[in-house]
């Protein structure tokens, strides 16, 4: 459908965030991914080690960013290819008493995300490939972390080098220090896609569409409302896996005039997207979308 986010993000479409001025460049030889802190029997990887794995898993999930407005389009879904973490994790004797993991990019960066989120979280990976490519260099050569479920700057560290088992206690990371919340589970949203904000377009019928997303949960129910009418339900694309947005439709008859189109998602366990509006600071957006349209 023209207008509509496709499900999947091609990755030179995928929405790129980080405080790199100059995106590090890691080789291949080079590459080490070293563990720290509270395990039993900590090691280091080359990528080799990590390449020749036999538990490699592919998995489909939306990667979302803090920093997203209402209406914003920083969320991506991609096919990643990766180590599970949570094995990984139990190889090197995780110690039950960390509570954050301290991860480290090559440029210096440092992201901290739940221990027991990277050891429970279906599908949290260090991800070597994206849509059947090596990580593309903006987006982590050749190492990142992904946590489904979490917003990007607390799970998603690219050009990972280290991972300190640590706790929440003794290490705030890079935006903790700027205040933004050391826990930051992805909250319920959704968004119109179509019509753009202010078009205007013949009267009659025309479909408004959009994508919503509840990681690790699922979207169970969007809904529209067109001015003062009643929230109608949207017809929602396949569940394909928690972890991943859906896409939503809804046919509306638009009378002549300006319109006020609002949408609304709830989570399959029954959260629903509060329509009191908060700023992307300290954990991220809420609110409803609305896009004012004119049918000529
Ligand atoms: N090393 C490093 N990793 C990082 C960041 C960063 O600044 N540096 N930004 C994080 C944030 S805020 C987000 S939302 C995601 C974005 O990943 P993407 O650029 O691949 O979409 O990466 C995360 N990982
Ligand atoms: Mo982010």
């Amino acid at each position: 459908m023209e207008g509509l986010t496709p499900l999947f993000t091609g990755n030179r479409d995928f929405y790129r965030v980080d405080t790199a001025i100059t995106v590090p460049q890691i080789r291949p030889a080079d590459y080490r991914l070293t563990l720290t802190g509270m395990f039993d029997t900590p090691r280091s990887y080359t990528l080799d080690d990590l390449l020749g794995r036999d538990d490699l898993v592919e998995r489909d999930i939306t990667l979302t960013c803090v920093s997203n407005e209402v209406g914003g389009r920083l969320a991506g879904t991609a096919r990643w290819l990766g180590v599970p973490l949570g094995a990984l994790l139990r190889e090197n004797g995780v110690r039950p008493g960390s509570t954050q993991l301290v991860c480290r990019s090559q440029d210096g960066m440092t992201i901290g995300a739940p221990t027991r989120s990277a050891l429970e979280v279906q599908d949290a990976m260090l991800a070597l490939g994206m849509n059947g490519e090596p990580l593309p260099v903006e987006h982590g050569f050749p190492v990142r972390m992904l946590i489904p479920g979490l917003y990007g700057y607390v799970s998603a560290c690219k050009w990972l080098t280290g991972i300190d088992a640590t706790t929440f206690e003794a290490v705030d990371p890079y935006w903790v220090e700027r205040d933004w919340a050391a826990r930051a589970p992805i909250k319920v949203f959704s968004r119109i896609d179509t019509p753009a904000p202010l078009r205007s377009f013949p009267a009659g019928r025309r479909p408004v569409a959009g994508v919503a997303w509840a990681q690790t949960r699922g979207i169970a129910r969007v809904e529209v409302r067109v001015d003062d009418g009643d929230w109608v339900p949207a017809e929602l694309s396949p569940q394909v896996d928690a972890d991943l947005w859906r896409q939503w439709v809804l046919p509306v008859d638009f009378a002549p005039g300006r319109h006020s189109v609002a949408v609304r998602a709830t989570s399959a366990d029954g959260e629903a997207q509060p329509e009191e509006r908060a700023a992307p600071f300290p954990s991220g957006a809420t609110g409803w979308h609305t896009v004012q349209v004119v049918a000529a």
